[in-house]
């Protein structure tokens, strides 16, 4: 009561004015919070690469064949996904200008097969054909799949300059 009279003020005026004054500033102190989300997102590129992509067979006989294994001309090829998903590769060949692609050889007819397992040993050669099939699957960023191709020369044919054979490899979203 001394203190309220000195001040001019009673002990419960002094109470009220300190809640008013801790109301009034309670609200800045949360104005100041905030927070932020960093997002992040990449565009999916799908992409790869044949390397070294050249084969020659050289000259051959008709009726016979040859490969790139260690066995023939050596020169396994390999894929390797330089997008940034995972991809599946497919594969597939084409008639060449005067050939006709088969699954066997025959008259101006040559075969064209593709191996991915035990290849230099006791490959499994399956025919290449004009429509895709499975290479690798699911083969992950920067993932690479090695395959041997084997020639099947036809047999007869009345061309004896060199004839170009395309083998094209297919990246997809796995
Ligand atoms: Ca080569």
């Amino acid at each position: 009561m001394r203190l309220g009279r000195l001040l001019g003020i009673s002990p419960t005026e002094v109470i009220v004015s300190l809640i008013a004054t801790t109301l009034v500033f309670s609200p800045l102190a949360y104005a100041a919070a905030s927070a932020d989300v960093t997002a992040t997102v990449t565009i999916a590129s799908i992409s790869l690469t044949v390397t070294d992509g050249s084969v020659t067979y050289g000259t051959i006989n008709t009726s016979s064949s040859t490969d790139t294994t260690t066995n023939g001309v050596n020169d396994s090829q390999t894929t390797t996904n330089n997008g940034n998903v995972t991809e599946d590769f497919d594969i597939k060949a084409q008639d060449s200008s005067n050939w006709t692609l088969s699954s066997t050889a025959g008259s101006e007819t040559f075969a064209h097969k593709f191996c991915i397992t035990d290849c230099d040993t006791s490959p499994t050669w399956t025919a290449l054909t004009a429509s895709y099939q499975a290479l690798a699957t699911s083969v992950t960023e920067s993932g690479t799949q090695v395959f041997d191709l084997q020639f099947l020369s036809p047999t007869a044919t009345v061309v004896t300059a060199e004839e170009s054979l395309t083998v094209t490899v297919l990246a997809s979203a796995s």
